[in-house]
């Protein structure tokens, strides 16, 4: 072969139609394909997120090379491995003299930077293509974002909705008269709901392969390394993505706010992984959930909410972390300060909602949409934890967790940390709201229905706490601003009790030891 094209492929560009590969010829190709140390290394990932990565990345080379692509793919233990990105793009380059570089945008900000010296560090052209997996491109969603105060999803969504016809009347209408059915959409577990779990992959002699190489090198990160069972082929993502439209789809809608102890499946689709990994389209995904209302398969509410959380919340994110970048990740509009509880590694805490939801963080790398938003999630925002702590933590734990997803999320959708562009008010909430929306509360040691002193839960006066010390900041928001008329009317001894029970919980928790989510030198 005569000075070929080569290919980077990173690990979450796992798609066979990846811009950089279309178009190209495949006796004039080299993929290139690298484990890395710097990625593997640059939080602690949880054991079972590495094993994903390295695993999906092995057998997509593996398909790649069966369809008759030459790849090179470097693996982490190779004994010249540079650990970076730029050092492997380097020796590959002095490997096989390409005539060019074509790579698809990176989709984490740290990584684009690398990818961007690339012109002016090596001799050869370098082509860089946008990641068009994505409905709507960075200018897109420039041009959407310019002008407004906030940038409101439900507005962004519908532009997604004419954009892809999803849902969609020939009059221009959504199908139903209404945009968004989430009022049809907050049903608590207390019924009793017992859907079918998603499934789970036996690890095959590749993924054998990685779990010994995590297990040998990675023994220190958070999480169970077994048993393991994402899906890391195409095949297996289309597996999983059957067996929810089949079982889960259904009640998707009612139940995508409930929180059942034991439990994290519940009706979600357990996709983001495939999804975040290029393993499967998310818009054949939302068609396909359209079709199952078209067939009478599925509910509006259900659909409406799948098809929203795909091309409305997750191309958002996308957008609003780009338009952001790099900004967001320092932002901290609260001034929170406080360390993050050694509880979020250990479990070791008496809030059952809490415990349960780090439980299933380390036995799955994985907890669902109100666990990360309402319990963890609102736990860091009201007990005023310091917003690098906690993106650290939600990068580290999670398998689909990738910058450009966990960081919106985290920052300005959980903490409120950009000062209120991607939510209009804080999500901060009481006890009342998980004791309305899970199991958690009835055999939980606190009491749910206590305010304050020993015993109440420590959701209840935190949420006081946090909202007196946040006062002037959000008592001019419209959405929020009336609370501080209820706080008033509490007079003041009572607002002490709820102020004294939140410090005093405040003050008994334990810090996180160091190491957890970046090796300590
Ligand atoms: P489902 O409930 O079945 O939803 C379907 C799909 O919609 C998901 O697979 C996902 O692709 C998409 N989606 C839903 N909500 C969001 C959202 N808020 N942002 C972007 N996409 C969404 N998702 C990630 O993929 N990676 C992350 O690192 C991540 N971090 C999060 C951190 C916090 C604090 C919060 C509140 C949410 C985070 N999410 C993240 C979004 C969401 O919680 C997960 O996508 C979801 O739990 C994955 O499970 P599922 O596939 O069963 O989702
Ligand atoms: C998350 C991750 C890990 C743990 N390891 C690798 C790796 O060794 N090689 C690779 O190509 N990708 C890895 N990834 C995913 C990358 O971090 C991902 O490709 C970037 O987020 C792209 O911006
Ligand atoms: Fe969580 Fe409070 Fe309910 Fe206990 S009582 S499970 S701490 S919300």
């Amino acid at each position: 072969m005569s000075n070929p094209v080569l290919v980077p492929v990173l690990g979450d560009q796992l798609t066979r139609t990846l811009s950089s590969l279309r178009g190209c010829a495949k006796e004039d190709t080299v993929i290139l394909m690298m484990e890395v140390w710097d990625e593997a290394t640059y939080v602690k990932h949880h054991k079972q997120k590495i094993v994903l990565i390295f695993s999906a990345m092995r057998h997509f080379a593996a398909e790649l090379r069966d369809a008759g692509w030459r790849v090179d793919y470097v693996k982490l233990t190779d004994e010249d491995n540079s650990g970076s990105f730029t050092g492997e793009v380097a020796r590959a380059i002095e490997r096989h003299t390409p005539r060019k570089l074509r790579v698809t945008e990176a989709g984490e900000w740290r990584v684009q930077q690398q990818i961007e010296e690339w012109p002016d560090k090596f001799a050869c052209e370098v082509e860089l293509l946008p990641d068009d997996r994505f409905l709507c491109s960075h200018a897109e969603f420039r041009d959407w974002a310019d002008g407004r105060k906030h940038l409101t999803m439900e507005h962004f969504y519908r532009e997604m909705r004419r954009k892809t016809g999803l849902l969609m009347r020939d009059d221009g209408k959504p199908v139903g008269g209404e945009w968004n059915y989430d009022a049809e959409n907050r049903q608590s577990p207390d019924s009793g709901i017992n859907p079918p779990p998603a499934p789970k992959f036996e690890p095959d002699d590749i993924t054998g392969e990685v779990i010994t190489l995590v297990k040998d090198h990675f023994g220190d990160h958070f999480g169970d390394l077994e048993p393991f069972g994402w899906p890391v082929t195409s095949d297996q993502a289309q597996e999983a993505a059957d067996a929810f439209f089949a079982q889960r789809l259904g009640k998707f809608g009612p139940y995508q706010d409930a929180m059942v102890h034991g439990s994290d499946d519940l009706y979600h689709s357990m996709l983001s992984t495939s999804i975040n990994l290029g393993l499967i389209d998310p818009l054949e995904l939302c068609r396909r959930a359209e079709q199952a209302y078209s067939d009478g398969k599925a509910p509006l509410n259900s659909v409406e909410g799948f098809i929203r959380q795909i091309i409305g919340w997750r191309e958002y994110v996308r957008g609003f972390y780009w338009l952001k970048m790099p900004g967001l990740a320092d932002d901290n509009a609260l001034n929170a300060a406080r360390p993050l509880p050694e509880f979020f590694w250990t479990g070791k805490t008496d809030m059952r909602c809490l415990a349960d939801c780090v439980r299933t963080t380390r036995e799955d790398a994985h907890a669902h949409h109100i666990q990360r938003l309402m319990v963890l999630g609102n736990f860091c925002l009201i007990a005023g934890i310091d917003p690098k702590a906690v993106q650290d933590w939600y990068l580290a734990v999670y398998a689909d967790a990738f910058e450009w997803v966990e960081l919106p999320n985290v920052a300005a959708m959980v903490l409120y940390a950009d000062g209120g562009n991607l939510a209009t008010k804080p999500y901060a909430a009481s006890g009342n709201y998980i004791n309305k929306m899970s199991d958690y509360c009835k055999k939980c040691s606190y009491k749910v229905a206590q305010k304050t002193g020993d015993g109440a839960c420590p959701f209840n006066p935190l949420y006081w706490h946090f909202m007196d010390a946040n006062r002037e900041r959000l008592e001019s928001n419209h959405r929020i601003g009336r609370i501080y008329a209820t706080w008033d009317r509490m007079g003041e001894a009572k607002q002490r009790e709820y102020l004294d029970s939140a410090e005093k919980f405040l003050d008994s928790l334990t810090p996180a030891s160091e190491g957890w989510a970046r090796t300590v030198n």
